[in-house]
């Protein structure tokens, strides 16, 4: 793992990332993951995939590589450098995606939009906006493209279950799979789990739209019940490319004044 400290928010760009030589020789999925300002994200990356610019809220940044195997090949260059406070530095590239806009100082708006076959999750248009604490930051998180016939998905109504794919049976290898659940404003979303088997630090779920920074799971134990902090839940699930286990099934409802909407049955 690797710790960086300025006094300033902090942008760092990986140059190279070189790690697709293994000894079964083939295409070694890593995960890294990084700790900024109390939150905890991850990217998932093979071993030929140059990873998104970082931009952390405050003065710490900490990463971890972890991998399945061991590998070798050149290893991964990045470069860091303090971000000035009146400006958002990259949100970065889109996977299967194009990013318009070139310029990234507060009142810079950045959009988004995907290639053919794929569907951009999240807002399309960043903006770069002043904080109370005398910076600049985005006002969304990059969105992403998902393949048009992929698992995940934007979910509206009252009440339904998230399953991942296949479930009961095993969900697939490599999958990367997120829901955004959506109310009306002014209301919430419990999410009450029924099941959830992932394999132990490889397959995981990641909640945000809760108080706080977004919640990780993984392996055998059952999540408690989860209540968005406003109009809206993202799940996002990523597996590894070996070790399949049955998944997760969780209920969500829509939550009006504190209060639970019954499931209305359809006779
Ligand atoms: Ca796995």
């Amino acid at each position: 793992g690797f710790l960086i400290r300025i006094r300033a928010n902090i942008y760092l760009a990986f140059q190279t990332f070189d790690f697709n030589k293994n000894i079964y020789n083939f295409a070694v999925v890593f995960k890294l993951i990084y700790f900024n300002f109390f939150i905890f994200s991850s990217l998932r990356l093979t071993g030929f995939q140059l990873p998104s610019p970082i931009v952390s809220t405050g003065s710490r940044l900490t990463l971890w590589l972890l991998s399945d195997y061991a590998v070798s090949g050149q290893g991964f260059k990045a470069v860091y450098e303090a971000l000035p406070s009146y400006t958002c530095g990259n949100p970065g590239q889109l996977l299967n995606g194009y990013q318009q806009g070139s310029t990234f100082n507060i009142g810079d708006k950045i959009r988004y939009s995907c290639s053919p076959g794929y569907v951009l999750e999240g807002h399309t248009t960043l903006s770069c906006l002043a904080t109370s604490t005398g910076t600049a930051a985005w006002d969304f998180p990059l969105p992403y493209c998902r393949a048009d016939d992929g698992c995940g998905g934007t979910l509206r109504g009252q009440s339904g279950v998230i399953t991942t794919p296949n479930y009961p049976a095993e969900y697939n290898n490599n999958a990367d799979c997120t829901w955004t659940v959506l109310a009306e404003p002014g209301d919430t979303i419990a999410l009450v789990f029924s099941d959830f088997q992932l394999e132990d630090d490889y397959d995981l779920l990641e909640v945000s739209g809760t108080d706080g920074p977004s919640q990780w799971f993984t392996g055998p134990n059952l999540p408690s019940p989860i209540i968005s902090s406003k109009n809206w839940l993202r799940l996002h699930f990523t597996s590894d490319g070996n070790h399949r286990l049955r998944g997760f099934s969780a209920q969500y409802q829509g939550k009006i004044k504190g209060e639970l909407i019954e499931h209305q049955k359809v006779l």
